[in-house]
């Protein structure tokens, strides 16, 4: 008896050494592997401090500006990326798939995206009439610029006109939008003075700066399922794209090391350049208040339940390997900047199927904008209150509608940022000279949406790859055991491996209890 109560103590020993040798090691390698992480956020971090510390200098518009050079410099360097991972990823993503398939993949991505906008939009709208920041009146801000009006038919047939785009160059760089223009209507011109009898305002075809993502989008789908569907004469294409992708990832990987200083510079140069914080209204730091818990009642409730119900898995878990991209979208206000870092935290971290990625992310980025939806309802719903007007039922289900329209079509309407506003403005008859009232904290709460909008459509790839795993299977057993041994050399969900610790954990103390 006395030998195996020793015999047990020894071993109990054994196991506890065991247990530090294995935790210090742990730390070791949970530091090395998560360096890059640490730095970034870090970055944010230090990016905040540096920012409150040189606010007392005053420094002028010019050296804010050569301040924050370094992160000039990153968004230059991820903007460089986004065209080529862009364009091929969404052709290497849909040529890797069956037209069934794809078809399959791309209704589920639909729905989850309607859906989260549509909860995004309600959350916006439920939580402002709750908290119901805009009481008083406006008198309390300063004086308004006016706004210039855009007819809601002129943006919407721009949208139609952009997704077509006529040369496709041009798509890189320019957008269609439509302005007015007068002219002059004359009754008798057949005369040889023509005789100016009516002034009409009419719409004309202009262009403006700006990446035509959605013209982009949807022929980089179509060549991508022709392609696929080509057999071998296609195979020199999807090589070709196949390899594009991977040489823009290995670019991206390299940026990404330079991505926690330009981060710190990006946030510290907008805390020094940023107006006062105390001359923030009572109303307007409601609002951002309002708009704040609007945004994370949806990102840190919202989705990961909704990850959760769905796939069964740790959520936070998923949101942490995400880190990276939440911290580039909160330094870049960008979420098209912000898709190489998301792309490589998917299929890095969160070992997502590159077939999903490549499908769903670009896609995503454009069409998809959780934040942007709820935004754009509870600004106009807090604008209304501002003005003691009082929204009715069908007022406010106009507004949902209006808003989900522009966060979907966001991305194919010309400075989209002021315009799709001013659009759901309208539709309900407000004023929209009163979007001035928002503007000062817009760079800030724009930081905000941009981090959920990554979010939302970061959840959305885990979501539909969980969802078509059966159909990736049955692909990947199609097409040889080539891609099945790339899977299984990945490491299996974070989740299972904690979960088969814990069983560890408790045969440990089954043996130590006996
Ligand atoms: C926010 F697909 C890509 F990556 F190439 C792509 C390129 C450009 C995708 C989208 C765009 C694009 O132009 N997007 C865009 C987004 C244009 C105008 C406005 C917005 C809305 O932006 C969000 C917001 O203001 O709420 C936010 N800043 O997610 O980037």
């Amino acid at each position: 008896m006395q030998r195996f109560r020793e015999g047990i103590h020894i071993r109990t020993m054994k196991a506890k050494r065991k247990v530090e040798e294995i935790s210090k090691d742990d730390v070791q390698a949970f530091l090395k592997k998560n360096a890059f992480v640490l730095f970034t956020v870090g970055a944010v971090i230090v990016g905040i401090v540096l920012g409150f510390a040189l606010r007392p200098y005053k420094m002028t518009y010019r050296e804010v500006k050569y301040f924050s050079f370094p992160g000039e410099l990153l968004m230059r360097m991820l903007q460089m990326l986004v065209l080529p991972l862009l364009i091929s990823s969404l052709i290497t993503g849909m040529a890797a798939l069956d037209s069934k398939a794809s078809g399959k993949m791309g209704m589920r991505a639909v729905i989850y995206y309607m859906t989260t906008t549509f909860i995004a939009v309600f959350i916006g709208i439920i939580i402002v009439l709750i908290i119901h920041p805009g009481k008083g009146s406006k008198d309390e801000f300063g004086k308004q610029q006016t706004i210039e009006q855009v007819s809601p038919a002129d943006a919407f047939l721009d949208l139609i006109r952009n997704m077509f785009p006529p040369n496709l160059v041009q798509a890189c760089t320019q957008q269609v939008m439509t302005v007015n223009d007068t002219f002059f209507n004359s009754t008798n011109g057949t005369q040889e003075v023509m005789e100016i009898t009516r002034e009409e305002v009419i719409p004309v075809p202009g262009q403006v700066n700006g990446v035509n993502a959605l013209g982009l989008v949807v022929f980089s789908m179509c060549f991508g399922l022709i392609i696929g569907n080509m057999k071998e004469q296609g195979q020199l294409l999807r090589d070709f794209f196949d390899s594009l992708n991977e040489a823009i990832m290995r670019l991206v990987a390299i940026i990404m090391w330079y991505a926690p200083i330009g981060i710190l510079f990006l946030i510290a140069g907008k805390i020094v350049e940023m107006d006062d914080l105390t001359q923030m209204g009572g109303q307007l730091g409601m609002y951002t208040i309002t708009v704040i818990i609007g945004l994370l009642i949806h990102a840190v409730l919202i989705l990961p339940t909704l990850y959760f119900v769905i796939t069964r898995q740790n959520p936070f878990l998923f949101i942490a390997g995400l880190l990276q991209a939440l911290v580039t979208a909160l330094g870049t206000s960008s979420s098209s900047a912000t898709l190489p870092v998301t792309f490589k935290c998917l299929e890095e971290n969160n070992k997502i199927d590159k077939r999903i990625t490549r499908f769903v992310l670009p896609v995503g980025a454009t069409i998809n904008m959780d934040g942007t939806a709820l935004y754009e309802a509870l600004a106009a719903i807090f604008i209304a209150q501002v003005n003691n007007m009082e929204m009715n039922f069908g007022q406010i289900i106009t507004i949902s509608i209006t808003a989900t329209a522009a966060s979907i079509g966001a991305a194919g309407i010309p400075q989209a940022g002021l315009v799709t506003m001013v659009i759901v403005l309208t539709s309900v008859g407000l004023p929209t000279d009163d979007i001035t009232l928002i503007i000062a904290v817009d760079w800030f709460l724009d930081r905000l949406r941009t981090t959920t909008n990554v979010l939302g459509d970061s959840i959305g790839a885990g979501i539909v790859e969980f969802l078509s795993r059966h159909e990736l299977h049955s692909r990947d057993v199609e097409m040889g055991n080539s891609v099945l041994e790339e899977k299984e050399r990945k490491k299996p969900y974070k989740l299972i491996s904690q979960d088969s610790d814990f069983e560890n954990d408790k045969h440990a103390h089954s043996e130590s209890n006996m």
